[in-house]
């Protein structure tokens, strides 16, 4: 890291949305700081990019303040991504244990990090926020209560922390992807069912892939520093509304 480089934090940047933004931050030329809890894959990252690894629990107050101490005392850009969906199952069924999982790392885990270095961005006199949210924190749908919940949370969360932060020198930006053709997030919900976690994209033509999600944080982060992106919604094409999708045969 060389004294006037910016810098970013990512988190949950060991596969899919995470890894895609950190890879595209550095291209941007931040040294990035790379948060998630598998060491094995955010290294070879670090490797790759020429960041920093740092082993991170997102729940995990103690875990948080030593990434912000491995920060250090200036921030420019950190990126809320470590999230997730754990389940699928109706209200009438559910799993207390896994909504509380996923208000944990979805809504609890980014005020954490976002407490944590606060200070940090502060200090760099134009820091900025990316809450990574979702479509499904703007509508809710069958068996999606849990996530749902949790994503309103992540707006939120965003919507009071901007209003706090009027007069400081940090942007405050939420990203509300759609349908995201990544690895692991659909094989997560569906605990490991892989051709649950297919079907979720079977023929449709053009999912989004993570570096699209990357590449829009990227111009977010990029705007000059006057430029607050309050939300931006995407998703495919094929996409026009959570429930209307547009599917191919594939046979
Ligand atoms: C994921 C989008 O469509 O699975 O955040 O709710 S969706």
């Amino acid at each position: 890291m060389t004294e006037t480089q910016k810098t970013a934090v990512v988190t949950g940047a060991s596969s899919g949305i995470g890894a895609a933004t950190a890879r595209r931050l550095a291209d941007e030329g931040y040294h990035v700081f790379l948060a998630a809890r598998r060491a094995d894959r955010i290294e070879a990252l670090a490797a790759e990019i020429g960041g920093t690894a740092v082993v991170t629990d997102v729940t995990d107050a103690a875990s948080v303040a030593a990434l912000a101490e491995k920060v250090g005392p200036a921030l420019d850009v950190l990126v809320n991504n470590a999230g997730g969906a754990f389940g699928s199952t109706p209200v009438a069924e559910a799993d207390s244990d896994e909504w509380k999982r996923m208000y944990d790392v979805n809504v609890v885990g980014t005020m954490q990090v976002t407490r944590a270095l606060l200070p940090a961005l502060v200090a760099s006199g134009a820091g900025a926020i990316v809450n990574v949210g979702s479509t499904a924190g703007r509508v809710s749908y069958e068996g999606g209560a849990g996530y749902n919940a949790a994503k309103h949370g992540v707006r939120a969360l965003t919507g009071a922390l901007r209003l706090e932060l009027f007069d400081q020198p940090v942007r405050v930006m939420e990203i509300a992807p759609g349908m995201v053709h990544t690895e692991e997030f659909s094989l997560v919900r569906f605990e490991g069912d892989q051709a649950k976690a297919d079907a979720v994209y079977a023929g449709v033509p053009d999912p989004l892939v993570a570096e699209d999600i990357a590449d829009a944080i990227g111009w977010m982060v990029t705007r000059p520093a006057h430029v607050n992106i309050d939300e931006l919604v995407i998703r495919p094409r094929a996409q026009a509304a959570q429930h209307k999708v547009h599917r191919v045969a594939t046979d």
